[in-house]
């Protein structure tokens, strides 16, 4: 049962129950989707770098914020390439590029396409994330093989306004909206350290779950404070708030694959450890995200070995991933209940 008409109240009550039985319900529906012990990786490639031209307040990209930053033009396709063969040989299943653009120009389509098909040559799912996309751009992307375009939503709609000004939340559902009908897969999620209350991190998750189709990947980034942007003394995020975000966001959108992502660098082994019992089954991988740095392949691959977690080639998701029944005890729930009785005994 994927359900995509949860209430706020709803997601409230999922997120505010103790953080136990919060975790248990998470790893209980993630374990009748997706194989448990399983982790997608994706590497990042910054393909244009900075002078973007909108305010999103957390962004070390943005023009009219004075971060240090080396601007970069739109990268060759070699480089691109090159870039992508690394990352493979590295572990890496998909490869994502992001543009610091409020929307890709136009003449830039025929140089993205040709990085599009020569990325899937190399036995990869490609990734994109170039802002906007309108229909047509959407199509042609689709047409060059584009596997996912990643377009977030970044916070709640009341909290939107304070960090963003340039464009609107409508603007960027209408973008959403243009990936799935072009046929490409959808990754949307958010930021949190955006210094936003609770219920905004409720109102992400409720707009994320009540899209018409659920993102098929839902990344959860912790803000990476950038000297320079007006986020740069935001709040620290209680570590398990952050963790409470990914059980929720499991439990409401069961079947989509959510990625622990920025902010890994300043998380310890136990923190993400606790994030992939709550459900998390995807990360980004590699010593870079776009600007900023993440922990070192070898640093990642350590951690799954000590988890005995194994990476996986596509998304880790069961098949079929709609039969789930809610009221059906799946064989681990029943384990769990034997023990419990067992411990009762003794
Ligand atoms: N310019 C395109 C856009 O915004 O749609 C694509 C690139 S943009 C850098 C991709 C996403 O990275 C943003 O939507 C935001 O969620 C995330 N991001 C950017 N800066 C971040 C930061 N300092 N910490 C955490 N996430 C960040
Ligand atoms: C996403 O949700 N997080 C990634 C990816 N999608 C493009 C980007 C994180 C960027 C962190 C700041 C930086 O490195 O510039
Ligand atoms: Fe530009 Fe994207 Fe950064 Fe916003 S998040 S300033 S759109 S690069």
């Amino acid at each position: 049962m994927i359900r995509t008409d949860w209430t706020r109240d709803e997601i409230q009550a999922i997120y505010e129950q103790p953080f136990m039985d919060l975790l248990l319900q998470a790893q209980t529906v993630h374990r009748a989707y997706h194989n448990e012990n399983q982790v997608q990786v994706s590497q990042l490639m910054s393909i244009k770098t900075g002078a973007c031209p909108e305010d999103c307040a957390y962004c070390p990209q943005a023009g009219i914020y004075d971060t240090g930053l080396d601007k970069e033009k739109l990268a060759a396709i070699e480089a691109v390439v090159e870039q992508a063969k690394a990352a493979k040989a590295s572990g890496a299943t998909r490869f994502c590029m992001g543009a610091a653009w409020r929307e890709p120009p136009s003449k830039a389509m025929p140089v993205l396409t040709a990085m599009v098909s020569q990325v899937k040559a190399l036995g990869l799912e490609t990734c994109m994330t170039l802002g906007m996309l309108d229909n047509q751009q959407a199509t042609t992307l689709a047409q060059a093989g584009l596997d996912y375009y990643n377009h977030n939503l970044d916070t709640s709609p009341e909290h939107y306004g304070n960090i963003i000004t340039t464009r609107t939340y409508g603007d960027r559902l209408e973008t959403l909206a243009q990936v799935r009908n072009a046929g490409m897969k959808v990754c949307s999620g958010g930021i949190l350290g955006l210094d936003e209350t609770q219920g905004d991190r409720i109102g992400l998750l409720h707009s994320l779950a009540t899209l018409p189709q659920h993102p098929d990947s839902v990344p959860i980034n912790q803000l990476v404070k950038v000297a320079g942007t007006p986020l740069e003394d935001a709040e620290d995020l209680d570590p398990l708030d952050f963790v409470r975000v990914i059980a929720t966001a499991r439990i409401v959108m069961p079947a989509s694959v959510v990625r622990l992502s920025a902010g890994r660098e300043v998380m310890s082994d136990e923190m993400q450890a606790l994030c992939f019992m709550a459900g998390a089954n995807s990360l980004f991988y590699g010593e870079k995200l776009l600007t900023t740095a993440n922990p070192e392949a070898e640093a990642d691959q350590a951690l799954f070995k000590r988890l005995g977690v194994t990476t996986s080639h596509g998304d880790p998701t069961k098949a079929p991933v709609n039969t789930y029944q809610p009221s059906a005890q799946s064989a681990w729930e029943k384990q769990v209940e034997a023990l419990a009785k067992d411990a009762m005994v003794q």
